[in-house]
């Protein structure tokens, strides 16, 4: 592999006919595209699933073209305004790698330094879709209930200067608002985060912020407009210096933000679109009138053995999924949770469920994709309740054993408490990480003291599950033996327990 020279030309509109012909570009013209997506959130998980899709579509129908905006940070725009929006994915696995210039992002805006153009863009009558990859914290919900957070500063900041919101739902409702003015149609709100009925929770809150702006606004977005639900996956690292390296040296040019993703991709979306909606159907996603299921098997699965797996992974040294799952005993593991939230489940039509399993074995196994524990970590205390304590629930009212999920909660705990293993600091990133941090603080290093003080905090745990004591007594015990014997042993022990 020869490093590109450091004057290696940027990629951009000019490089897609000078591409090495086994890397693949644009099947249209780009100077055809029009917008007719806005979407908030321009992570590299965006640009990885709905961008390809949406750059699949574009050969067919020129105007789904995607604004992208990022709320606050500049950086994405920053990379790829220079390279006329065009960035590379690179496909990992075991097999190797593919390389493909997506063409579907047309334009970068940063909220926080350009709130007019974007809500322009917003505004105008061609945009039909607005979609969010926001993170679940971007909702500014109350994670357990799933309802506006009224309290949250940011949200209170956008009651009160509405033309100048900051936050998604103040964005989208000024936008709603603009449009009816103008006698425009609303456009449809596509969420694409991993929160559970992801369409009725973001409707909800768009409902509820509008209605707090005003009674007329309020009923207005609840009877117009229409908020579907998706199940999305991808599984996507984050960008590293090393993969842009890598990815320039294969390219020939410089991309300041490439994505590195694994071979597979799923889209599952409830089928309802007022406005009208790209054919993403012949993309490969799956149109259907209920998500629900595949959103329950997503999030409890894939999401459940996820977080599970970094936060005993990482307190175990390992820095990688792939690392962890080396490691038999997580292996074991991560399946020995699948098989406890199966019967929380409703297999949805026509899925092989012990293959959806295996197969999910074997992309957390993917050696190429080199997913940092730390980084799934992140957000815990708005990832848990759909991830372990919904399943946990559905487990406590049949009766059945929650083991292998108690540790997973367990290790989220050990997790906040900021200090790992060998007494080294944990840089925890958490909306709530300075009171999850002072709650461990006073309870010390004490499972008896830590877990019922933390099962306390009810914006994640909600009301019934502390009142519940088989949760606290399973957590409780889990906590216990990460303290005493390592999340290594533990592990271990859970996943093929002593007869
Ligand atoms: C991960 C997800 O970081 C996380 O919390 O569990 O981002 C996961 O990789 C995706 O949901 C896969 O589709």
């Amino acid at each position: 592999m020869t490093a590109p020279k450091a004057d290696a030309p940027r990629l951009g509109n000019a490089a897609l006919v000078g591409l090495r012909a086994d890397i693949a570009r644009p099947a249209y013209d780009r100077a055809a595209v029009t917008a007719g997506i806005v979407h908030l959130g321009i992570g590299a998980f965006h640009r990885a699933h709905q961008a390809v899709y949406v750059d699949d579509v574009l050969a067919k129908d020129p105007r789904w073209g995607i604004v992208a905006a990022s709320l606050r940070s500049a950086d994405t725009r920053d990379a790829l305004a220079p390279q006329d929006g065009l960035y590379t994915l690179a496909v990992r696995s075991g097999a190797g790698e593919a390389l493909r210039v997506i063409g579907s992002v047309i334009d970068v805006l940063v909220a926080s330094e350009a709130r007019a153009p974007l809500l322009d863009a917003m505004s105008d009558p061609q945009i039909r879709i607005v979609s969010l990859t926001i993170t679940e914290k971007g909702y500014c919900h109350d994670p357990a209930t799933g309802t506006l957070n009224e309290a949250h500063p940011d949200i209170r900041h956008d009651l009160q200067a509405p033309h100048a919101p900051k936050t998604a739902p103040g964005l989208i409702v000024e936008a709603l608002a603009r449009r009816r003015a103008a006698g425009t149609p609303p456009f449809t709100v596509l969420t694409c985060d991993n929160l559970p009925a992801n369409g009725a929770v973001v409707k909800r809150i768009l409902d509820r912020f509008a209605a707090l702006r005003d009674a007329d606004l309020g009923a207005y977005v609840a009877g117009e407009v229409a908020c579907p639900s998706t199940m999305v996956d991808r599984i996507t690292p984050a960008t590293t210096d090393a993969d842009r390296d890598s990815i320039a040296a294969q390219l020939g040019f410089r991309d300041a933000w490439p994505v590195v993703t694994e071979p597979f991709s799923q889209w599952v979306i409830e089928d309802r679109f007022p406005a009208g909606r790209p054919a993403l159907d012949d993309a490969g996603a799956e149109l259907v009138a209920d998500v629900a299921p595949y959103e329950l098997m997503k999030l409890r699965l894939l999401n459940g053995a996820h977080s599970s797996l970094a936060y005993l992974g990482y307190l175990a040294g390992y820095a990688f999924v792939d690392e962890a799952m080396a490691d038999a005993a997580f292996d074991r593991f991560a399946a020995a949770l699948m098989e406890e939230v199966t019967s929380t489940l409703d297999v949805p039509p026509g899925t092989d469920l012990a293959a959806y399993k295996r197969s999910l074995l074997d992309r957390f196994r993917n050696p190429a994709l080199k997913h940092r524990t730390l980084q799934i970590c992140m957000d815990g205390s708005q990832k848990l309740p759909q991830r372990l304590l919904g399943p946990i629930r559905d487990r406590l009212a049949q009766g059945a054993p929650i083991n292998c999920l108690a540790l997973g909660v367990a290790g989220w705990m050990r997790y906040v408490t900021g200090n790992d293993e060998r007494g080294e600091p944990i840089d925890v990133r958490d909306p709530l990480a300075e009171r999850l941090r002072d709650i461990a603080e006073e309870a010390g290093p004490s499972a008896e003291r830590l877990a019922p003080a933390l099962i306390a905090a009810e914006e994640v745990f909600g009301t019934n599950l502390a009142a519940d004591p088989r949760f606290q007594e399973a957590v409780t015990q889990a906590l216990a033996a990460l303290y005493a014997i390592g999340a290594k042993r533990a592990v271990a022990e859970v996943a093929s327990p002593p007869n």
